[in-house]
C-alpha cells in the first residue's frame, strides 16, 4: 500500500471524490469543472511556485518570441515541489481512478500561460492528436491559478464531442517532436466558453475537441496548470506502441519501465 499523504497535504488540497452524477456527467460530456482543489492557502502557494518557476526561464509575454516559448513551460513538477504534490498525491489522482480505473500513471505536466498581452490563440484540436495515446482514456486536468474567462482566453469545448472518436490528422514524427500546432477545422458554432475560478479543475477526456481565444484582459494573466494521467498501462501509438513513460500513481502496470519511471522523484 503506498502511504496515505492527505493528511500531510491537507493544508493545501481539497479533497472530494466525484459523485455518481459527476461520473455520469462527465461520461455523456466528455468534461466536468471540480473544485475548488486547493485551498486559499495551497492556491496562493502553487502561484509562487509556478511563477519562480516561469520566471526563471520566461517572464512577461513576449511579441518576438514563438508560441511555444510564450505559452508552454513543460515537466513543471520537476522545478516545483507542491506541483509535484498535487501530480502525484492530490485530489485530482483519486479522480483519476474515479474516471480511468484503478491502474493510473502521470502522461503530462506543463504550464499553459496565457500571460498579459498575449492574444494569440489556441486552435481546435483534441490532446489525443498532439500525441496518441492507447488506450483512449486519458484525461486532461486543468487546474486554473487565475480567474479565467472569455476576456483572458478561458477554454472552450465542444460538449460531448469525445464520444465521436478520434479525428484523422496527418501528424509527421518531425511535427511531434516540434510540438507544431494542430489546426481543425471545427464550426465555432459549437463551442462553449468554460470559465473557471482560480483554484478550480476541469477534466476533459483525450478526445475533447478544445481551443481557447487570446487574452485581451489587459491587466490580467491566464495562468493554468496543465496536467493528464493516463490508464497505467498506455501506449504511445506514434512511437511502434512504446509505454508512456509516467510515474505509476496508483495500481499496478505490465511494464517494468514505468514501475520504474520517477519512483525515486522525492515527495514530501
Ligand atoms: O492554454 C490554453 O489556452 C490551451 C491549452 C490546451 O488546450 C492544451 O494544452 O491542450
Amino acid at each position: 500500500m503506498p502511504k496515505d499523504h492527505r493528511p500531510t497535504l491537507a493544508p493545501w488540497f481539497v479533497y472530494r471524490a466525484l459523485t455518481a452524477d459527476e461520473l455520469r456527467s462527465f461520461a455523456d460530456n466528455g468534461y466536468l469543472l471540480y473544485g475548488p482543489s486547493l485551498t486559499d492557502a495551497g492556491l496562493e502557494r502553487m502561484r509562487d511556485e509556478c511563477m519562480a518557476a516561469w520566471n526563471a526561464e520566461k517572464g512577461p509575454f513576449d511579441p518576438d518570441s514563438t508560441w511555444l516559448n510564450n505559452a508552454l513551460l513543460t515537466n513543471i513538477h520537476h522545478r516545483t515541489e507542491l506541483v509535484r504534490q498535487y501530480y502525484f498525491s492530490g485530489p485530482i489522482v483519486d479522480v483519476a481512478t474515479q474516471i480511468i480505473g484503478p491502474n493510473i500513471k502521470t502522461a503530462t505536466s506543463q504550464l499553459t500561460f496565457k500571460m498579459r498581452g498575449n492574444t494569440q490563440s489556441f486552435a481546435w484540436h483534441q490532446d489525443n492528436v498532439y500525441g496518441e495515446l492507447d488506450p483512449y482514456n486519458a484525461i486532461s486536468c486543468l487546474t486554473a491559478l487565475d480567474d479565467a474567462d472569455q476576456k483572458n482566453g478561458c477554454i472552450w469545448i465542444v460538449p460531448g464531442s469525445h464520444a465521436q472518436g478520434q479525428v484523422e490528422y496527418e501528424r509527421t514524427d518531425e511535427d511531434i517532436q516540434q510540438r507544431t500546432v494542430v489546426e481543425l477545422d471545427i464550426d465555432d458554432a459549437l463551442g462553449v466558453p468554460v470559465p473557471i475560478k482560480a483554484g478550480q479543475c476541469l477534466f476533459f477526456h483525450a478526445l475533447m475537441l478544445h481551443k481557447s481565444e487570446g487574452n485581451f484582459a489587459k491587466d490580467r494573466d491566464r495562468r493554468i496548470l496543465f496536467l493528464r494521467y493516463a490508464d497505467a498501462d498506455a501506449v504511445e501509438v506514434y512511437n511502434d506502441r512504446t509505454p508512456r513513460l509516467g510515474r505509476l500513481v496508483r495500481g499496478n502496470t505490465k511494464y517494468n519501465e514505468v514501475r520504474a519511471y520517477e519512483a525515486q522523484l522525492p515527495l514530501l
